[in-house]
């Protein structure tokens, strides 16, 4: 019999970083699907790993007859900012990459005879927030509230959301064929900050930017206004998040997108506690109104509540223990070494 695998798409990306990591770490077969070639510390950690787009479907079948896949982490995404000046390459990667791959699942589920758990990043891009007034009245925003997206990126999180809903409860309810292949659980991630990785192409960018560069003692000009407040997140508590839904017992869940929140600062906060620790970083700021208009669309603050009452979720970091205990640390080693 063939081992269960795990199938990681964008594994090269800042999330799949520290995924592969722990996955190798519990001892999981994995496979990687990334448009390039993995990293060589995250090589050595894959089965086998495939080099080429999320939109190739001989390769997708490939996989499919090479390996048992029982779980799949699709975290290949053009982000935000990205996929305004792409909208249609976005809609491509973002919309029919993932169709694609809900399509495999299905087919790896059925040929297997148990669910493929599908695990989904999704994103507080999947709000939209018409106004600033109105983002500073919203306070903590619920799963199904504004969902009104601003962005190419927003839209596709959402649909595809809905996409996974749709995979896992209905699909082919009007032909012979039994339902329910796919187990799509998704998490709307906030802004992420890894120590380790910087991420390219989001809006939410502009947090890890000002930290990597502080410590790199470049200057950093930030993009956004000191007032800006968005929910952000450190990656080990996105990947406890990942891991721990994936492993959930399917009936506990009560929804198919659950928020996730940990600390919500502004701008000038982060600038803050960032030169207190690099006293010589040198920050300016220039706000592109584009870009503004965008981080002014996501809520200051999120509801967590389903994910904490339905599977544990729990992050480990508020604002101070992370940048105290993890990103300044690790990121000071980092650049030191
Ligand atoms: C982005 O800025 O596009 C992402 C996100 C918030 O999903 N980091």
């Amino acid at each position: 019999m063939r081992a269960a695998t795990v199938l990681v798409t964008g594994a090269n990306g800042e999330i799949g970083h520290g995924l592969l990591t722990r996955l190798a770490a519990d001892g999981r077969s994995i496979v990687t699907l990334d448009i390039a070639p993995l990293e060589p510390q995250l090589a050595k950690l894959v089965r086998r790993e495939f080099t080429g787009s999320i939109t190739d479907l001989g390769l997708l079948e490939r996989i499919l007859s090479e390996f048992e896949i029982d779980l799949v982490f699709h975290l290949a995404a053009l982000l935000s900012t990205r996929s305004e000046f792409t909208p249609m390459s976005a809609h491509q990667v973002n919309v029919e990459g993932t169709l694609h791959l809900l399509e495999f699942a299905h087919y790896e589920g059925l040929s297997h005879g148990r669910p493929v758990v599908f695990m989904y990043p999704s994103s507080i891009a999947a709000y939209g927030l018409p106004d600033i007034e109105t983002k500073n009245r919203a306070k903590r925003v619920r799963e199904d509230e504004w969902n009104t997206p601003t962005t190419m990126y927003g839209c596709n999180k959402l649909y595809c959301e809905h996409l996974g809903r749709y995979y896992t409860r209905h699909y082919k309810q009007l032909a012979a064929e039994p339902a329910g292949h796919v187990d799509f659980r998704c998490v709307r991630f906030p802004g992420l900050i890894s120590a380790l990785t910087t991420p390219s192409g989001g809006t939410s960018d502009y947090a890890p930017e000002m930290i990597h560069a502080a410590a790199k003692g470049e200057p950093y000009s930030c993009f956004v206004r000191k007032d800006t407040r968005i929910p952000f997140m450190v990656m080990p508590d996105a990947i406890d998040a990942l891991l721990l839904l994936a492993a959930a017992p399917r009936a506990r869940l009560t929804r198919t997108a659950y928020n996730l929140a940990a600390f919500s600062p502004t701008a000038d906060e982060i600038c803050e506690v960032v030169t207190r620790a690099f006293p010589r970083a040198s920050m300016t700021w220039n706000t592109d109104e584009k870009r503004q208009r965008i981080v002014d669309s996501w809520p200051a603050e999120v509801d967590d509540s389903a994910a904490r009452r339905d599977w544990g979720f729990s992050p480990r970091y508020d604002f101070d223990h992370a940048f105290n205990d993890y990103l300044i640390p690790t990121i000071t080693e980092r650049y030191k070494s």
